[in-house]
């Protein structure tokens, strides 16, 4: 290797710099970075990607779609955010995946996805997503790309170390990043109690092997750290999870100077067969909560939220030998396992080295009973008996670390703006690449599971200076993907990202590209207010609320001309796509609607609800280029004032007069005449 002792030099001025203020720098090399093979991502038009890439949105509450190698952005899939694009949160339909026990939150913070796994491998099936703020872990269906579940954490302030997954998505996991007073203590207290009154919380949430479908299965109660983030044991460590944690100084106020006062955290190693053999024994306790479960109903195209009152909480005083903290320097934050299971590797922030424990290590430990001491009453294993050994210098704040299956690990460098490639083995770094700046995660396409496929690696950056056409005070955050097929990391692409993604994981196409939902079948459509046929649309009135039953089929909606509508009606448009062809939807907006459009696939139904505020004429359209005849998808709806003469009355196709009645219900003309 050739040295350029300048810019090491030059290097070091700059990185003592950065480690004092822990603001990431831009990296000396900046220019260079300009060179890369970019035919590597090229991706022929009418080509497909190698892998889809499921990235996290940070606090566009959203998840995203992308294609790897060529970074083409696919699909943003709206999960804890209302999206106007499609619907979700606005329509009547999804607006209960919302709903929380603090009512309805159309907003989360988004970090992490976990992929279904089967076998340590990934399955295809679903993809978790955390809810950072409002503690929420979601499952997305990789067959529709939809949010099919949301469900709530109980006992937690901050879901962070969350939704890590078991090698057979047995568990996804929620660890709180803030600790608090349990709910159903009172949590009205001084804050400078926090050491007496907060407590931190784990829940293990069960997945169902065959729908998915998630429950807390039991919480553990644990002392009031911050948790940051987990991974599963797997192979020979499956049965165990690891979560780095922060401020074992239980802090309160002014935690980035109080945070990171002692020379060691820890990482807390969790015996989940244990803790299940305990709850099976009867060992946790019930207690009351509230927390909301949300499920996405694929017949009737309608979500349903349910408020759950109970958990089963285990106490780690009523446990021996459940779990451990291992010490770890210096507050650290992704704790990774490597594919065989063996190698912990903690990122500690402020740490100058990358301690690397060994599970094998770490079983000897606790049969040696190599303890040093006990922490809150949580045994400590002693530091040297669990260490594989540290990564020397390895840069400057360290983050997160994925792995090649080549016996090789790549973690970011947060503060140095650099990604290090090291051997698990000798914990010899091998090589070091420039990201441009300031990365955060970084993902290799199967790197947390048993078989990463070691091709490709994509870095997630948070800082794009210079780097983009400007856009205003706002820059656009970024991914880099790098080539880590040979010795060398070679960055071959650089390409915007929506959000601030933090985690993201990538699976080969061919596990879902074929097996992906085109159209809902109209037939199996059992929606309350499902039309499936023309002669089927009908507007019915009760009490002040207006229900219309429409379709959409190009390029009409039926029924298009509605009067009879009075001032103050609730008026609810449920809109059947009766197209069966894939890639055919339609949208519906009326004006002065207070919410979105509705987009609607071939075979479903949505509603949107839409206030008569005024009388007048209120035109409604079809929002989705669907047809040559697409700008004629359109029709009118009539407001009267409350108490005027005019009949409820709907029509497609016809301009008979109205015909006045008293009828509440209308005598459609139909739209066949
Ligand atoms: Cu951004 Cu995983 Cu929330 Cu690190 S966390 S970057
Ligand atoms: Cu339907 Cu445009």
């Amino acid at each position: 290797m050739k040295f350029n002792y300048f810019n090491i030099y030059v290097g070091l001025i700059l990185t003592s710099a950065c480690l004092v203020s822990m603001q990431s720098c831009k990296p000396k090399t900046a220019q260079a970075a300009t060179r890369g093979d970019a035919s590597k991502s090229f991706v022929a038009p009418g080509k497909y990607d190698e892998f889809y890439n499921i990235v996290s949105g940070g606090f566009n509450g959203q998840v995203a779609v992308y294609g790897i190698p060529s970074g083409r952005l696919f699909r943003i899939i709206p999960v804890f955010s209302q999206s106007p694009e499609s619907g979700y949160g606005f329509s009547e339909e999804t607006k209960p995946m919302l709903n929380t026990s603090h009512g309805f939150v159309p907003w989360d913070d988004q970090h992490h996805i976990a992929l279904s796994q089967t076998k340590g491998e990934h399955d295809g099936r679903w993809a978790f997503a955390n809810g950072n703020n409002t503690p929420r872990i979601a499952r997305i269906d990789l067959s529709t790309f939809r949010t099919s579940e949301i469900l709530e954490i109980p006992n937690s302030a901050g879901n962070h170390a969350s939704p890590f997954i078991t090698e057979n998505s047995e568990y996804v996991v929620a660890a709180t990043r803030f600790s608090i007073p349990f709910d159903d203590q009172n949590g009205d207290v001084p804050i400078n109690t926090y050491k007496q009154n907060f407590k931190g919380s784990i829940s293990f949430v069960s997945v169902n092997p065959t729908s998915g479908e998630m429950n807390i299965a039991f919480q553990i109660r644990t002392p009031g750290v911050n948790f940051d983030l987990s991974r599963a044991g797997k192979g020979k460590s499956h049965g165990w999870f690891f979560f780095s944690c922060y401020n074992s100084e239980k802090a309160n106020t002014l935690l980035e100077v109080n945070a990171s006062a002692k020379d060691k955290d820890f990482v807390l190693a969790v015996n989940w067969k244990k803790a299940e053999e305990y709850v099976k024994a009867g060992k946790a306790k019930k207690q009351a909560v509230k927390y909301a479960h949300n499920i996405y109903n694929e017949k009737t195209h309608t979500a349903s939220s349910t408020i759950q009152t109970e958990v089963v909480v285990l106490d780690p005083a009523d446990c021996p030998e459940m779990m451990y903290m291992i010490p770890c320097p210096k507050s650290p934050h992704g704790t990774d396992v490597d594919p065989t299971g063996e190698y912990i590797v903690a990122s500690g922030k402020l740490a100058a080295s990358i301690p690397v424990f060994s599970f094998t290590k770490l079983q000897k430990a606790i049969a040696d009973r190599a303890f040093d001491g006990v922490y809150d009453g949580i045994t400590v294993i002693k530091y040297e008996a669990a260490l594989h050994g540290e990564v020397v210098k390895p840069g400057l704040g360290p983050l997160h670390t994925e792995f090649d299956g080549k016996g090789n690990a790549y973690t970011s460098m947060f503060v140095s703006s650099e990604i290090v490639k090291w051997r698990l083995s000798d914990l010899e770094v091998l090589d070091r690449v420039d990201t441009y700046y300031a990365i955060g995660h970084l993902s290799v396409p199967g790197g947390p599971t048993a078989k990463p496929h070691g091709k490709y690696m994509i870095a997630y950056n948070k800082m794009t200076k210079d780097r983009y056409l400007p856009t205003g005070p706002e820059l656009t955050q970024s991914a880099q993907l790098y080539d880590i097929s040979g010795e060398k990391m070679k960055l071959i692409l650089d390409f915007p990202t929506t959000g601030e993604p933090h985690y993201a994981e990538a699976l080969p196409a061919a596990l879902i590209q074929d097996k992906q939902m085109k159209i809902y079948k109209i037939e199996e459509n059992t929606h309350a207010y499902v039309s499936k046929g023309e002669g089927q649309a009908k507007v019915e009135r009760n009490g002040n609320q207006v229900h219309v039953w429409m379709t959409a089929i190009r390029s009409h909606l039926t029924p298009d001309n509605i009067e009879g509508v009075k001032l103050g009606d609730e008026v609810y448009f449920h809109v059947t796509n009766l197209e069966q062809d894939w890639d055919v939807p339609h949208g519906f907006a009326i004006k002065g609607a207070n919410n979105a459009e509705i987009l609607i696939m071939p075979g479903e139904t949505q509603t949107l609800k839409w206030v008569a505020d005024r009388t007048g004429i209120f035109p409604f359209y079809c929002t989705d280029f669907c047809s040559a005849l697409h700008q004629e998808m359109s029709g009118y709806l009539r407001v009267s004032p409350v108490g005027s003469d005019v009949a409820l009355h709907f029509s497609t196709g016809t301009n008979k007069p109205v015909v006045s009645t008293n009828s509440e219900t209308a005598s459609g003309s139909g739209s066949k005449n």
